[in-house]
């Protein structure tokens, strides 16, 4: 698929692009059945699956790490930014991780900012009853939050339960609950998506097709209404040439908690 500069625009108006990807149904399934092993005590058909997640499996599975330098892929993404995209994380998902609306922009960003994003690839066609991803077109030209300023600007009633809402969450992330603030932004993230009217959309992707998210659109998995069904995706992070990137749940004030990033090799096939 050729993009347009209208779809160039419209991704930094919306926050969002949907294309399809063309990966060989061959490479989706090699996909599916190279992570399977890395869901250990998966019960996907039994209500919650447990881990919805595995990060980093491009380091053992190599068409994991294919999927995450999908030429298509990593072309769309240098048309859209105008630099080339270096992929530094990849995260495949069996079941919707009904993770909170969030924008990556508080996990990672960088310097100058803008210049990350993710690609969410449906590994099958996605159900509107398994969880879909939701976003919200257009919140990415929302300011981004910081954590710090949050403190105690939410109701009081919402206190005593923070504590366990910010580790059911951090859990689910598959993060040890050690940001206290988290729970805070979540809060605060839907709190603003209401005020400002943005509207939710599901990403009810075929499968082969791509979601490419800006770095500050909001995002999360959506509940799952049919805790049979799975929903096998794979997403990769993606930092651009030339930036430096930093952990913004991680940094104090100007404090940045700056990192280096183990980038993807661009090389398609691992050695074995
Ligand atoms: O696919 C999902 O369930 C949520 C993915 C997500 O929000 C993320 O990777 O940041």
């Amino acid at each position: 698929m050729s993009l347009t500069p209208a779809n160039r625009r419209s991704f930094h108006e919306l926050g969002y692009l949907i294309l399809d990807a063309a990966v060989p149904p061959d490479t989706l399934d090699a996909v599916l059945h190279q992570v399977e092993p890395l869901y250990p005590g998966h019960s996907f058909g039994k209500g919650f699956a447990q881990p919805t997640r595995t990060t980093n499996a491009w380091k053992s599975c190599p068409a994991v790490h294919e999927l995450a330098v999908w030429p298509t892929i990593l072309d769309a993404l240098h048309y859209i930014y105008g630099r080339h995209p270096r992929p530094f994380q990849t995260l495949n998902f069996p079941v919707s991780t009904e993770q909170s609306v969030h924008a990556d922009t508080v996990h990672f960003n960088t310097l100058p900012g803008g210049w990350m994003c993710g690609v969410w690839v449906a590994l099958e066609d996605i159900h509107a009853d398994s969880g879909p991803l939701v976003y919200y077109p257009g919140s990415n030209q929302l300011p981004e939050s910081i954590l710090e300023p949050l403190n105690d600007d939410h109701p009081e009633g919402l206190k005593g339960s923070l504590k366990y809402h910010w580790h059911r969450s951090m859990v689910r992330l598959g993060r040890r609950p050690d940001h206290q603030d988290y729970h805070k932004y979540e809060v605060d993230a839907a709190r603003r998506l209401d005020e400002f009217g943005f509207k939710p959309q599901f990403g009810l992707l075929k499968r082969g097709q791509a979601l490419i998210w800006a770095a500050n659109l909001m995002h999360g998995g959506s509940a799952r209404k049919n805790p049979e069904l799975t929903r096998h995706s794979q997403v990769t992070h993606y930092f651009f040439e030339g930036v430096q990137s930093f952990i913004p749940v991680f940094s104090r004030g100007k404090r940045l908690y700056w990192t280096a990033p183990e980038y993807i090799p661009l090389a398609r096939h691992l050695a074995a």
